[in-house]
């Protein structure tokens, strides 16, 4: 069973003490689970989760089995899991198993970016949230580390298609750990946006903006951190200049699970114009496309998926413990 969410007593409590920017009629909307509102009120180390990722992003079972262990991962770590979502119109931060089971096994669950967010609650939705609206809640209710597998971006073609996780990127001002930008977007696009609105780029570990199923674009990040801590400290400077935008973290996809570029390739033209033919628009681009390249992959981007989840979570939380302490050194 869920436990009881907390209410907006506590969060007014922790908004003043973690400087949380929120008021508390906001505030009332947001539902933490205990154990998310305890580690807040502590200030122990919290990693938020989307949810988009689990209900359009990656097939069943292998959705609900991926969130499960990326809060355990979490966990093992010695942070705390947030996962976000809407369940029947309560903004929830901090899931239960039965509601993470319900935001991956439903069929009503829609996809929830910011601009849906006040109808979700007013017609009682289930939802799951992107990268955009999971940060912007994250900030409100205090926690400062979100982690994803690709942020969305500006998308290939004619028609501008440019996700709502850019804009709200550049006034957010929390750490996102993620393979960079998912392949099917225009990512030298993608990459020159979040230059024009200050975004700092880090690359974990590595020079070269990751390509999500792919180690190298052949794009340059900002600077290069090696360990959690240089990564809290560069936030932490963020921080006290009053800059109000993100740190994108860009991990690069375990070795192992690399997609190779020729296959790649293939998969990805075949699944941009059968998108193309099919007239698919809007919210359902980036569904579509990573579910057709998956099967025309044989399952290998979705293998690499999974993995590059599980590390950025990882990767998320040391993050995490760095910025409130300090107990991790290397590279993972
Ligand atoms: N990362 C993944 N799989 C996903 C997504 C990210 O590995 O499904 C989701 C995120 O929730 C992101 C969203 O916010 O795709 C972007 O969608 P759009 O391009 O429609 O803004
Ligand atoms: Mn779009």
């Amino acid at each position: 069973m869920s436990e009881a969410p907390a209410v907006a007593g506590g969060l007014a409590f922790f908004s003043n003490r973690v400087g949380a920017k929120a008021n508390l009629e906001m505030l009332e909307l947001f539902h933490l689970s205990k154990q998310v509102a305890t580690a807040i009120t502590r200030k122990l180390p919290v990693v938020a989760l989307e949810s988009t990722v689990i209900a359009h992003g990656l097939p069943q079972p292998q959705n609900f089995d991926t969130a499960l262990r990326l809060e355990q991962l979490v966990r093992s770590h010695r942070a705390v899991p947030a996962t976000v979502g809407m369940l029947a119109g309560e903004l929830r931060v901090g899931l239960a198993e039965d509601e993470v089971r319900t935001l991956a096994e439903s069929h009503d669950v829609k996809k929830l970016s910011t601009r849906d967010l006040a109808t979700g609650i007013s017609r009682k939705w289930h939802g799951a949230t992107t990268v955009a609206s999971t940060i912007w809640i994250a900030h409100r209710a205090g926690i400062r580390v979100f982690a994803t597998g690709g942020i969305g971006g500006v998308h290939r073609g004619g028609l501008p298609d440019v996700s709502a996780d850019l804009p709200e990127l550049a006034r957010t001002p929390v750490i996102v750990v993620c393979s960079g930008a998912k392949i099917v977007l225009d990512l030298p696009a993608t990459r020159e946006w979040l230059e024009t609105n200050s975004v700092t780029l880090i690359g974990y570990g590595c020079d070269e903006l990751p390509a999500f199923y792919s180690r190298t674009s052949g794009l340059s990040v900002d600077v290069r951190c090696e360990s959690p801590e240089e990564v809290a400290d560069i936030f932490r400077t963020q921080s006290r200049l009053g800059l109000q935008s993100a740190l994108l973290v860009t991990v690069p996809v375990p070795e192992d699970f690399e997609v190779g570029p020729s296959l790649l390739q293939r998969v990805l033209d075949e699944a941009l114009r059968e998108a193309e033919a099919k007239k698919i628009k809007g919210r359902d681009v980036t569904p579509f496309l990573l579910s057709r390249m998956s099967e025309r992959s044989a399952g290998a981007t979705l293998r690499a998926n999974i993995a590059l989840l599980e590390n950025n979570a990882s990767v998320a939380a040391q993050i995490a413990c760095a910025l409130c302490n300090g107990s991790y050194r290397a590279v993972r």
